[in-house]
């Protein structure tokens, strides 16, 4: 929180609370984004999207301390309707169809969400509040097939899914924003991260929670595609502290944020199943229904800049981090407490 000091001296000072709108606040970022917003003194608006099933588990702890108001990044009205309402500081975007898998199978659907989306929220704030601070959340799936390793803010972009296809149009519309009208609009491309929050979907948290299963007896295997994929794999509540300190820069700029180091599938395997003594080998099967039509194999991000102009870094390491998610979901297929943020309703109830 900033204690903005007007003419008249300190008795006169006011404490000036900033609004901030996460838009996919009921996702893994987005709750850990709310956090530590609150942790900073924010005022914290949540956009979420009208469901009729429960999307508020992650955020279920926060839920006195957070204001959620419904829209939707196909709905143009509501985005300028809510920054209206709501006069936000700084607007976090992270709403978007973010399984990669899911972009071939609706690939007119992920375009709308995860490219036209950020057009439509850039209009809104051009409309409405073109004072706030903007964060658009890119993605190293935009560097696909690798020209370059590692790979920085100037490597140039080779998506292979339509998901990276939509990631790069979002990223070049918020620059495209900034330099035709000024806005304070950046582009964080950020590589992959991680947490106990993370959607069992995606290959870390599937691993994870695979070994608890099969460490319980719940399941005798585990089916997986390539195995050869390397990702930058880093922990998710240090890549939000990455997405503040941007917009609170003196200019506008885009970052890379990742650990600089990677780790293919096979190794996350060995190290999971390491946690619980067992040998990943027993257990896993290579099923090429999982294979998709065009993998991106190899992610190593050269945060140089990040490091330095931020001062960011991170502050767990793969392995802690794979050991702290076997930890949290042998605990949640235990019954036992296990962190906020993580319980689904479905698995509460042990499906
Ligand atoms: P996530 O868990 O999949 O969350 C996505 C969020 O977007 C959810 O809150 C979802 O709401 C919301 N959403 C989807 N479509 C929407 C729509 N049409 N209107 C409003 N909200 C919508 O994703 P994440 O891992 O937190 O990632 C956050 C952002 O960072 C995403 O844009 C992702 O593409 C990007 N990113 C992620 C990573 C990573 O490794 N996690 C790396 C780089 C970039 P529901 O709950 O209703 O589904
Ligand atoms: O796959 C391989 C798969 O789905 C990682 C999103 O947050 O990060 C994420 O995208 C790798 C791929 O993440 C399985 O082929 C093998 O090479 O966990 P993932 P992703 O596709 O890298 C980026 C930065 C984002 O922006 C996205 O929003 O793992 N893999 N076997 C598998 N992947 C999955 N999901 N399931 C498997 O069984």
């Amino acid at each position: 929180m900033r204690i903005e000091r007007e003419a008249g001296g300190p008795r006169r000072a006011m404490l000036k609370q900033k609004t901030a709108l996460i838009t996919g606040i009921t996702g893994q970022d987005g709750s850990y984004l709310a956090e530590f917003l609150l942790e900073q003194g924010y005022r914290v608006v949540g956009m979420q999207r009208r469901s009729s099933t429960e999307t508020l588990w992650r955020i279920a702890h926060l839920l006195d301390k957070i204001e959620l108001v419904q829209g939707d990044l196909l709905d143009q009205l509501s985005l300028i309707e809510i920054v209206q309402a709501y006069q936000p500081d700084e607007i976090y975007n992270l709403a978007a169809q973010s399984f990669v898998p899911t972009s071939w199978q609706q690939p007119v659907l992920t375009g709308e969400f995860t490219a036209l989306g950020v057009t439509r929220l850039l209009e809104a704030v051009r409309l409405v509040k073109p004072d706030a601070k903007f964060y658009q959340a890119s993605s190293s799936e935009m560097f696909g097939k690798v020209v370059e390793v590692p790979q920085n803010e100037r490597t140039p972009f080779y998506p292979r899914s339509p998901y990276g296809v939509s990631k790069v149009y979002g990223h070049y519309i918020t620059i495209n924003y900034r330099e035709s009208y000024g806005l304070f609009a950046v582009s964080g491309i950020l590589f992959n991260h991680e947490s106990p929050r993370r959607g069992l979907e995606f290959v870390t948290r599937k691993v994870t929670h695979g070994v608890a299963k099969i460490k319980l007896g719940l399941a005798r295997e585990l089916r997986l595609g390539n195995l050869d994929a390397r990702r930058d794999w880093g922990y998710a509540p240090d890549y939000v502290q990455a997405m503040w300190l941007m917009l609170q820069q003196d200019q506008p700029d885009d970052f890379v944020v990742g650990t600089g180091k990677t780790h293919s599938v096979r190794q996350l395997c060995e190290i999971a199943f390491g946690c619980v003594g067992l040998n990943w080998e027993d257990y896993v099967v290579v099923d090429p229904a999982l294979f998709r039509p065009a993998d991106v194999d190899l992610l190593v991000a050269d945060a140089t800049k990040a490091r330095t102009v931020l001062g960011w870094r991170p502050t767990v390491s793969f392995e802690e981090m794979i050991e702290l998610m076997v930890d949290a979901d042998l605990r949640l297929l235990k019954g036992e407490d296990v962190p906020p943020g993580m319980v689904a309703p479905v698995l509460r109830r042990g499906i």
